[in-house]
């Protein structure tokens, strides 16, 4: 496998700049005619003029190729083909600057099992071209600075079978019969993209249909298309695409450009969704809700991913990456700009806390580890393998610090002046932060370090009072203790001050911006009752790990934190800190009444108080942090005892506060009688407080008493058996999956699974829950119930969903996937060994499962490298899996 580094980055010696493509579909062989005008490029650094075209030779068969329609090109004469290339040779090319080529080649998308390229998913066929798959289509030069108008796409197919034809821009030629059982029809796309926005989707589908007109009043038909079944569960994601429109023209003053918005739900695919030129592909899973098969987190996912991809039509596809070092470029400004939208859309606090929830899960642990690269990578072999958390959710969180240091007014002049340099090009990262800059006449070149560096920076700091002058020091040091040699950052610090006694805000929230190792800031305070106590980093705003030096008073302050705090984020922190520091105290035998006091006196206060926030907040206050989020701040992870040690004080709250916590469910029961079924703010936020609050009431503290074993499951059960609602018939169903030890109550927990699944009645997405429920168990036996899953005549390998439901599910539970006799690796390996052939995208990243191996201790990590070294001798392992066991293995 070969590496790409970002520093050798050459524009070609030609450019494509117009598309005819003709696609004629017939079982088993897809014939596709390409005519590319080619110009040559002036302005080239290559010493060679050759056109260089990219081509899966595993994919594609050329069976002709011809220069202004010419006589046939010769191999080995005028272009000769390579495993992924072809290269016509200059002295074979026109004199003219530009010129046509004309290509006819054959594949066979019935057998691409990768989902990269064309291919048939269930009864219809569809395309995934990003990063490089358009190369598994036909010949190109499939690079994303290569933007070139499609001119025409054709698609001539069974007319019986595959009624609906589609592709990007708008529909030029309408389906007309072309014999023998076929019809054809031709779209065509004014707006010149790379090859990466291509798409194509033929098949025999439902769907919905609505219309948005927009700010300068163009009316634009938007169509959510579908298997036949599923089309009465469209209508949330028409709903989201519209709120996307409206939101983007209001926000940014952005309106979409082309007179059709098309969107199609695929089963099979590996991404979330793909942001085509008027033509998005769906997963499944993030465009079907209705409330009997889609949880309160999938209606949020849908509304969230319907926006993200509606606005890359600007961020992406008007302005794109000139090489794919720059996909932060795109993906995290359309990461930022979906989580404003959803933050915009239902609560601000509760958007945030579960984004930073979910970049501490993912991100800071790919950043501890061999994975771990800069927001703008430097070199890559599967660039598949960069559409990670560090690109997207670290990049949206370095953009948001380009609106924290210029403010929103600002990033919007900066937002400005981006479209108004770039719109309809290839640009780079630089070019971005450049116009932020400019925009607002400030000097960003610093900030570049947030691209160049890599790791999570430490932010620690110390703060004093000076009682007989009033005033306040606060000293903030930054380092890098993962990445040593990484310079000093620009961190934007959002920063006040809360008095301990009143409670009142002594400082209001202002950005402190620190660019040195250390600085020290002074405030003149007036009011002071107790103690002036800094809350830092409001809303979170740098991706960071923040430290108190002040160690013997930082309990303290946490908790007047909890109770005080304006910033509704670092009130739930601080709770989340007091909660921490407790399960690293039992982890470490050392835990005391102090912080136990403490946690006792936080659940409390949420428990009894509804001033924190709303019920939302008031849920995520009441959660202990993740297991994941946990093992971040351990030096080294021993995940069983991390889980007993999180176990243990769940139980110590549980046990305290359990008639709070079932007064409160009741009292969440009766409000939530007779009222419809909604999906807004308020109604999830009940759910998810009364749901916390079942979690806590079925919580076992003596595993051995089987009466209480039984009474926690009759509780989940009638739950289960009362719900309305799939969010809470996944909370009841979660609770008795881990149910075992008292045969009354399994019995209890397995009617419960069999009636969801016959519930589900096929449904992909509710089945796919089922198998999750099941492999995140906590039984001591989870994964040989994986294992008997797996043989299941629902489970699919090839299906990425599903695959995923069960498989990375089990590797992400972390005490049952990191068993101490190593039989998690073993079965990883195994499933690594069969997937990586049918799929490498989604196998590499099962890859991912193995490499943190320094991260535990030495009987698991040597287990773990024995594994990467057993896959990288696996015969034929993709370039993806390698890249990924390389890593690990360095
Ligand atoms: N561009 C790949 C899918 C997404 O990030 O929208
Ligand atoms: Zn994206």
């Amino acid at each position: 496998p070969v590496e790409i580094f970002r520093k050798d980055y050459l524009a070609p010696a030609n450019f494509v700049t117009e598309v005819s493509m003709d696609f004629d579909i017939e079982e088993g062989k897809t014939v596709v005619k390409s005519d590319l005008v080619v110009r040559k490029n002036a302005d080239s650094k290559n010493d060679k003029g050759d056109l260089l075209l990219d081509g899966d030779s595993s994919s594609v068969t050329l069976l002709s190729a011809r220069l202004d329609g010419g006589e046939p090109l010769v191999e080995g004469v005028d272009y000769e083909l390579g495993d992924q290339s072809m290269v016509i040779f200059e002295k074979a090319l026109p004199k003219s600057d530009t010129f046509t080529l004309s290509t006819e080649v054959s594949i066979v998308p019935e057998d691409n099992t990768q989902l990269s390229g064309f291919y048939k998913s269930g009864p219809m066929y569809c395309s995934q071209c990003e990063a490089e798959g358009f190369r598994r289509i036909t010949y190109y030069p499939d690079r994303p600075d290569n933007m070139a108008t499609f001119k025409s796409v054709k698609i001539t197919a069974d007319k019986a079978k595959y009624p609906v034809l589609l592709s990007n821009g708008n529909l030029v030629k309408p389906t007309e019969d072309v014999g023998g059982g076929k019809h054809s029809a031709t779209w065509s796309d004014p707006f010149p993209k790379p090859s990466y926005l291509f798409a194509i989707v033929v098949g025999d589908l439902g769907s919905i249909s609505d219309s948005f007109t927009t700010s300068s009043g163009r009316k634009v038909h938007l169509e959510i298309f579908s298997e036949k079944e599923n089309v009465d569960k469209l209508d949330y994601a028409m709903e989201s695409l519209k709120n996307s429109m409206k939101w983007d023209e209001d926000k940014f003053g952005l309106e979409y450009d082309l007179d059709i918005y098309n969107v199609v739900a695929v089963n099979d695919f590996n991404m979330g969704a793909m942001e085509n030129k008027g033509l998005n592909v769906f997963n499944t899973a993030y465009v079907l809700a209705d409330q009997k098969t889609a949880s309160d987190g999938d209606y949020e996912r849908v509304e969230g991913v319907i926006g993200h991809e509606y606005f890359h039509n600007w961020t992406g596809n008007r302005v794109t990456c000139r090489d794919w070092f720059q996909l932060t470029l795109k993906e995290g400004l359309t990461v930022f700009r979906d989580q404003e939208f959803s933050g915009d859309l239902g609560s601000k606090d509760v958007t945030r806390i579960e984004n930073v929830r979910g970049l501490r899960g993912r991100q800071f642990a790919e950043d501890s580890g061999p994975m771990s690269h800069p927001i703008r990578p430097e070199s890559y072999i599967a660039m598949d393998n960069f559409y990670t958390a560090t690109v997207y959710s670290k990049g949206a969180e370095v953009i948001r610090m380009y609106q924290t240091l210029l403010t929103p007014k600002g990033f919007r002049k900066g937002m400005d002046l981006y479209f108004e340099r770039h719109d309809g090009s290839a640009v780079t990262c630089d070019d971005f932060r450049a116009a932020m800059a400019d925009a607002n006449d400030v000097n960003l070149d610093q900030f570049e370090k947030w691209y160049l560096q890599n790791g999570t920076p430490t932010l620690s700091y110390s703060s004093s009072f000076d009682a007989s002058t009033s005033t306040f020091t606060i000293t903030l040091s930054q380092s890098s203790p993962t990445n040593p040699s990484n310079e000093p950052f620009h961190i934007p610090v959002s920063f006040g001050i809360i008095d301990s006694s009143s409670g009142e805000e002594l400082l209001p929230t202002e950005v402190l911006e620190l660019k040195e190792e250390s600085a020290t800031f002074t405030f003149k305070l007036s009011n002071v009752a107790g103690k002036p106590v800094p809350s830092i980093l409001r809303g979170f705003s740098a991706p960071v790990k923040l430290i108190n030096e002040n160690v013997d008073e930082a309990t303290s302050q946490l908790q007047t934190l909890a109770a005080y705090d304006t910033d509704g984020f670092n009130r739930w922190e601080a709770g989340q800190k007091i909660f921490s520091t407790a399960i690293f105290a039992e982890l470490a035998e050392k835990c005391d009444s102090t912080i136990l006091d403490a946690v006792f006196a936080t659940f409390q206060q949420s428990l009894s108080s509804d001033k924190l926030g709303d019920d939302s907040i008031r849920a995520y206050n009441l959660m202990l942090p993740t297991e994941g989020s946990l093992a971040e701040d351990l030096e080294t992870i021993e995940p069983v005892k991390l889980r007993e040690a999180r176990g243990t004080i769940k139980k110590l709250v549980a046990k305290e506060f359990k008639p709070q916590f079932q007064s409160l469910y009741e009292k969440l029961t009766d409000e939530m009688k007779g009222v419809p079924f909604a999906v807004d703010s308020m109604s999830i936020g009940k759910r998810r407080l009364r749901n916390v609050c079942l979690d806590f009431i079925t919580t076992t503290v003596n595993r051995s008493d089987e009466d209480e074993v039984l009474a926690n499951a009759k509780v989940a059960h009638s739950h289960y058996h009362a719900a309305n609602t799939m969010t809470d018939k996944l909370a009841a169903m979660s609770i008795l999956s881990s149910v075992y030890g008292c045969a009354e109550a399994e019995a209890l927990r397995d009617e419960v699974l069999a009636h969801f699944f016959e519930e589900a009645a096929g449904d992909a997405l509710v089945v796919n829950k089922w198998f999750s429920v099941q492999a995140s168990s906590t039984k001591p036996d989870v994964l040989d119930d994986v294992k008997r899953l797996m043989e299941h005549p629902e489970f699919n390998i090839k299906n990425p969903n599903r695959c995923r439901a069960l498989v990375s599910v089990f590797t992400a539970n972390s005490a049952a996937f990191h068993a101490e006799d190593g039989s998690g690796y073993d079965f990883i390996t195994n499933v690594i060994n069969t997937l990586d052939p049918l799929n490498p995208q989604v196998a590499s990243r099962m890859c991912g499962s193995l490499i943190q191996h320094k991260r535990y201790d030495a009987g698991r990590g040597k287990m773990m490298v024995e594994k990467l070294k057993l896959i990288k001798e696996f015969d034929g392992l993709s370039p993806d899996s390698f890249e990924v066991v390389s890593r690990g293995l360095k």
